[in-house]
């Protein structure tokens, strides 16, 4: 029976990983999956989590499962933590949380709920996306269409986007990245965010916000600007939240997906479809990660060291933002290259083309996506000045 079957090429960004540790050169420079790394080339454990942990390991009595929303007081963790403590949505208890393995589970939640329960809707996703976005809306059989976001001089199309947006259908879905959009580290400003607002209400869009990065573009609070304008000022909203990054705890798969209802009734009818949602795809989601993540919230003094672990991983990337347009100052090219100290996050999109991107990682062993998207937290003090002279005999 299986004769038929033909083998497919894997995920891009995740055969990087293989290829760069075959690579024998003792420079190699891995910028291509988006995992955290310090300043010698690791991803650790944050300091916060190890103590969660042994914590947890002491005061854990059972292994039973967990409910179809996973952990309660996740929810209530994590609810404030992404629409802000003093949110107007919470006190009118509006807003519902369901645990999810990963944003990424929390985002195949959002897409098999609006196929059960929003029939015929469209999702656009911006152009470019985090390639998982179209693979996750195909598999739940959504139609997808494309709004613009970067333009051919590498820039963010703003404009393109909101003219692209006002022409959308009522009630389709919109996916908007909260912050550090991945691959091209274009943000929106603030203004920007309110323009989209006013869009978004105009045309009776639901607006699915992925926020997978919150804390790694200018800080927990700034990050979450356009997610709580949205939420303060719409009826209706998902929000897919992700702990992977900002806590470190990628392969733990944690995250949530926030439901915003336009009355509290509306919101528990909802999450009872939710419940069902994550029942016919895993049952219950894993509990270790958010049992450390509620650990952390809960407690005051793991809280604030989690928040200086956080803000120091947050201000690295974007000291090495600047970095790197530094070092390529001695090549006349810093110019060609400040729109990396712009981008927020840890991706950039550097502008260099396919052809480059390939001459890096045959001549010189670097190793990124072939979209021209870097890694910035890869790079460190020793690697940068390779890098530069690198990108500097790769373009024309
Ligand atoms: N959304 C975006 C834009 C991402 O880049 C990622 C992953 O890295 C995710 C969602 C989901 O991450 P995870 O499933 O690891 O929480
Ligand atoms: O874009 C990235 O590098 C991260 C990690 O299938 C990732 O979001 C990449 C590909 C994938 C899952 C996670």
């Amino acid at each position: 029976m299986f004769e038929k079957i033909e083998r497919v090429p894997g995920d891009a960004i995740l055969g990087l990983i293989e290829a760069y540790n075959q690579d024998a050169n003792p420079q190699k420079v891995d910028l291509g999956v988006g995992v955290y790394r310090d300043p010698n080339g690791n991803t650790p454990i944050m300091r916060a989590v190890k103590q969660a942990e042994a914590r947890l390991l002491e005061s854990e009595t059972t292994k039973s499962y967990i409910g179809s929303h996973g952990d309660p007081r996740y929810g209530k963790a994590v609810l404030p933590l992404v629409l802000g403590p003093d949110s107007p949505v919470l006190a009118a208890n509006r807003a519902s949380a369901t645990q999810s393995p990963g944003g990424t589970g929390a985002l195949r939640l959002a897409a098999d709920f609006i196929r059960t329960q929003l029939p015929g809707k469209s999702v656009w996703l911006s152009n470019p996306t985090w390639p998982n976005h179209i693979g996750i809306f195909e598999g739940a059989e959504i139609p997808i269409q494309r709004y613009p976001y970067v333009d051919e001089n590498n820039r963010l199309d703003f404009d393109g986007m909101l003219a692209a947006l006002k022409q959308i259908p009522q009630g389709d879905v919109v996916l908007l990245h909260a912050c550090c959009h991945n691959p091209s580290g274009f943000d929106l400003n603030q203004a920007q965010w309110r323009q989209v607002l006013d869009v978004v209400q105009e045309r009776g869009l639901l607006p699915l916000v992925d926020f997978a990065y919150q804390g790694f573009g200018d800080g927990l609070e700034i990050d979450a600007f356009g997610v709580r304008l949205l939420a303060e000022n719409l009826e209706e909203m998902l929000i897919t939240s992700s702990c992977s990054k900002n806590f470190g705890l990628y392969r733990e798969r944690t995250g949530c997906l926030i439901v915003i209802a336009k009355t509290a009734e509306q919101m528990e009818n909802v999450r009872s479809q939710m419940a069902i949602v994550a029942r016919e795809n895993y049952s219950t989601p894993p509990s270790h990660g958010a049992a450390i993540v509620v650990d952390i919230l809960e407690s005051e003094e793991l809280t604030q060291l989690w928040k200086s672990e956080l803000t120091e991983m947050c201000d690295r990337i974007n000291t090495l933002r600047r970095d790197l347009v530094d070092s390529l100052k001695p090549y006349g090219l810093d110019q060609r290259f400040a729109h990396v100290a712009e981008q927020r996050g840890m991706f950039s999109y550097t502008g260099l083309s396919t052809e480059q991107v390939k001459r890096l990682r045959d001549e010189f062993s670097i190793y990124m996506v072939g979209s021209g998207r870097a890694n910035v937290a890869g790079f460190t003090s020793e690697n940068l000045p390779y890098v530069a002279k690198a990108i500097a005999a790769v373009v024309d």
